[in-house]
This record gives C-alpha cells, structure tokens and sequence, in this order.
C-alpha cells in the first residue's frame, strides 16, 4: 500500500502534490517523492523518510511546472530500506516517463525476465514498480508511430499493458510534453479517484489514493477511476479517457475499508467512516449473542482506527464507552512499519494506559484488525497491568488468515497470529478472556450498506480467495522465502521509523 497523486495545473504543482503526499501520508511512512514536468524537462526528488522530512525548501525550489506527480511509499516488495526504489520511477524513452504506483505486481519476477530477453530494458531495482514502468514504456514504444505521442497509441498501451500485468496497480504517469496518464488494475483493487478544480486560468484536474487529498486541497471529487480505465490529461487541461481492459471488474481491497484508508475518505462510493460505524453494529450483534450485558463494564477503542467501530459498538450494546489507551501522536502507524521489532516495540511507545479506567472493570477492546497480534498481545498486558479484572478483545474485521499479495505487507502465513489457529487458540495467544472477530459477510455488509452498487471485494487476506486467479501455494511460498531471508531491520530505520532521532554524544 502506497499513496499516490498527479496533478496537471495552470500554475506551479510543487507545493499542491506536497500538501497531498501529507494528506495521504498514513498509506506510506518509508519514502516520499516528487517528480514534475516543466518544458519538457522532469525535475525530481524522492528519499527515505516521512514527506515533512524529506522535502526542505532548496528540493522544492527545483520541482517546476505546472504539472506533477508524487508518492508516498510503504514496501511491499523489494528492499524495505532502499532510496533506490523510493518512487516515482523514470524512464527516457519513449519521449520520457515517469510513474508512480500503489499496489503489488504478481507477476513482476517474470516480466522482469520478459523485459531482459525480450524486450532488451535493463531493471535497476527489485522493485515491482520500476518493472510497471517499463512494461508501460515498452508498449507506448510499440504502440507509436513516427515522433509524436497521441491517445489513441497511448490507450492502446495501456491496454497491452493490462494483457501482461497481473496483480494490483493503481498508477499515475508524466510522458514528458505531453501530459499526465492515470491507471487502474481491470480488477478495481487498489483505489484512484479523479477531481477537478475551476479555477480563472481553466480546469485543473487532480488523481490521488483517496478523495481525502482532493478534499484538501479544494479540489472537487468527480468519481472514481473505473478498473482497467485510462484517463489521459494533457498540458492544456483537455482530459480524455478510455475502457482498456477486456472483462473488468470492481472488487476494491476491504482492508482499505477497515484499516488502510482514512475515514474521511470515499472509496469507490462508500464512505470510509459510515463503513466503520457499520462494522460496529454487526459486531455488536454478533457481542450480543456471545458473551452476556452484564459482563462488559466499559468499551474502549485501540485508537486510532477502530474508534468509529468502537462507538457505534458500544452505542448498539448501551455499554459506557471510554479511552483507556492514549496514542502518542508523533509515533506513526505501527502497521506499516518495516520489521516485527520495531512493531513490537512502537506498542508501548505508541499507546499508554490510563490505569484509572481499567482499575476493577472488564474491558471489551475493540480493534480494526488482528495482523500479526503484536499490537493485541501487548494491549492485553497493558490493560491487565492497569487492574483490569477481565479483558475482552474484539475485532471489527475478520481472522486475517491469508497473506496479502496486492500491496499490504502481510505476506508470510507464520507471522499471522490467526494462520493455523482457530478463534479459542488465538485468544489463548493473546492472553485474553475472550475474543469475538467479525464474520466475513458482516464485513463486507458493512460496505455495501453504504454502497450497495458494491458487490464484490478483493479479501483474499480472509478468505484466501485470490481474486486475480494467479496466485499459487507455490508462489506464496516463494514470496515467504523471499521474505525471510530478507535482511534484518537496523537500529538507525527503528528509529527513524519511530520518529524518534538520534540521541548523539559529542
Ligand atoms: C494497527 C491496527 C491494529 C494493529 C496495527 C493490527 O494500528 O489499527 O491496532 O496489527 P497487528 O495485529 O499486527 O499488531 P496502527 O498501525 O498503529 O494504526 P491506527 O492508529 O490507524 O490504528
């Protein structure tokens, strides 16, 4: 998962895609980068590290032109730490491109192979967005006739691309001179949204990861991107777009609904946040056949994500709701942290009990999600060492049993406390009294209650039901062993990670 944005303005793009890269900045804590066009000419910037501290004054400066792209980045595939495969990526020919990418290519390895032999591109990275961007070249480069660029050629090559991508890719592109080109994978996966601003010089278009970005830079929301459209905007502002894939379907990603997006974003038409309200009333139902009134004295969200779950929870149980944990604001998402270290760690530093409101009680906990367990099994210690007389854990989202191979970095089976585990096992793990997840179908009722145009989602991490049908025992294991001999975390991105700094003696 990753945050991306392009704009095409009639003024300098610098500090709008700054400003967007902010707002989308809880889908991608590792990298951030800028690319724009002026002239012909692509200015660029990107470095590990989060987008306030990677961008100083001097790099703005450099990034000219009125139209421009960004990126915000959390690994998913590649080398977690390297400034080599921050995003966006660029290319020199055909007329020169640069793209960035939200999602996961599943068959990256062997297009990587393909543009060696076949198409004669040289890959720099291992990473899966560096090999999008020449798939796309290599096609633009075929579907081209003679010097100049038109959209005809360039849907052409987005439909070409389609036939040989597999996976989640939602993209945005510069062709240098020409314009901005915007993507989406023909299954609808990843999310991209299309807004537009009136402004006395003309209409400025804007693409970004979520409506939240558009919102806050004024932009109005048009729609979302459909799966397999291409959506082309040229320097003039003039916008074309086309279908470029063959069957497309929409099945957007449910753990965007329920942990990745923010709340105030609007997802292929549902609202982030009416989805988690929602969430909180089926597992209300589900609380209420389970476990009995009398035996929950206080509901308390694991802030940030599920606290909408969390109300509306307590709301449907007439149970006081309370904040028991205190999140420290300047320690990002521990989720999306590269290393099980650092995740375990940040816990404690992230959230602080309140020993008062635990002291005697039985504390119902409401989380989005239950990953790993990193952050269930301290919570349970935590509440208990506060005097918590009973601790109750719920999940507003299902047993995450699967590996996610679209983007969302959960690819080993052993690292998910729920792989192999059956409910009573996993709550043994946690320590807790009890547990109750979401079922399934309430999860997904929880979406298309707020849009019931909805009818299918890419939830494979649940069920194990990969939507794009490529994806093999084989290949997660592969993708395990990859993993797992990936090298260790240092101390230095711990740290950077947490926000923290180094402490240094002179
Ligand atoms: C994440 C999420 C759950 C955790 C991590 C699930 O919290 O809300 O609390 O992952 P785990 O089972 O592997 O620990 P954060 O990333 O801190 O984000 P937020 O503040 O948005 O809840």
């Amino acid at each position: 998962m990753c945050g991306i944005v392009g704009i095409v303005s009639q003024e300098p793009v610098n500090q709008m895609i700054y400003d967007a890269l902010l707002l989308l900045q809880h889908r991608g804590q590792d990298a951030a980068g800028i690319a724009t066009n002026f002239n012909d000419t692509f200015s660029m910037y990107k470095a590990n590290g989060l987008v306030r501290d990677v961008f100083r004054t001097r790099n703005m400066r450099s990034l000219l032109g009125n139209s421009g792209i960004g990126h915000v980045r959390y690994p998913t595939a590649g080398s977690a730490a390297s400034e080599e495969e921050a995003q966006p990526f660029y290319v020199n020919a055909p007329f020169g491109i640069t793209l960035a990418h939200n999602g996961n290519l599943t068959n990256w390895e062997q297009l990587k192979i393909e543009m060696f032999h076949k198409d004669r591109r040289h890959i720099n990275t291992d990473s899966d967005s560096e090999v999008l961007l020449n798939v796309l070249a290599h096609e633009i480069q075929e579907a081209t006739t003679g010097y100049s660029l038109d959209t005809d050629a360039l849907f052409r090559a987005v439909a070409m691309l389609h036939k040989r991508v597999r996976g989640a890719y939602a993209a945005v592109a510069q062709i240098a001179g020409y314009g901005l080109l915007a993507f989406r994978d023909p299954f609808g996966i990843r999310p991209l949204c299309l807004g537009f601003s009136e402004t006395a010089k003309g209409i400025e278009y804007m693409l970004a990861s979520e409506s939240v970005a558009l919102e806050g830079l004024g932009f109005r929301f048009l729609r979302d991107v459909k799966p397999g459209e291409a959506i082309f905007i040229d320097l003039d502002g003039k916008l074309y777009n086309q279908q470029c894939a063959e069957n497309p379907s929409l099945n957007p990603c449910a753990f965007e609904f329920v942990y990745l997006a923010r709340p105030d974003s609007i997802i292929d038409g549902a609202s982030v946040y009416a989805t988690r309200l929602k969430m909180g009333e089926y597992l209300a139902e589900k609380i209420k056949r389970e476990i009995s009134k009398g035996d929950i004295d206080v509901v308390m969200p694991i802030p940030d994500s599920s606290r909408p779950a969390a109300i509306q929870l307590a709301l449907k149980l007439d149970v006081e709701y309370r904040e028991g944990f205190i999140k420290n604001r300047y320690i990002g998402r521990t989720f999306l942290m590269p290393g099980q270290a650092i995740r375990r760690k940040s816990v404690r530093q992230k959230l602080n009990a309140i020993a008062a409101e635990f002291k005697g009680k039985s504390v119902l906990l409401v989380d989005d999600s239950i990953v790993r367990g990193t952050t269930s099994q301290e919570i349970v210690q935590m509440a208990r060492e506060a005097g918590a007389k009973r601790v109750i854990f719920a999940s507003a989202a299902p047993p995450v049993r699967y590996p996610n191979v679209y983007g969302i970095d959960m690819p080993t089976r052993n690292e998910l406390i729920a792989y192999g585990r059956n409910d009573e096992e996993v709550c043994r793990e946690m320590t807790a009294d009890a547990l109750v997840y979401q079922d399934l179908d309430a999860l997904k009722k929880s979406i298309t209650d707020v849009n019931p145009l909805l009818r299918s989602f890419e939830a494979s991490c649940f069920d194990g039901n990969y939507i794009t049908g490529d994806i093999s025992r084989d290949y997660l294991d592969r993708v395990e062993s990859a993993r797992n001999n990936a090298e260790p975390v240092n101390e230095e991105t711990v740290r950077t990670q947490l926000n923290l700094g180094f402490a240094h003696a002179d």
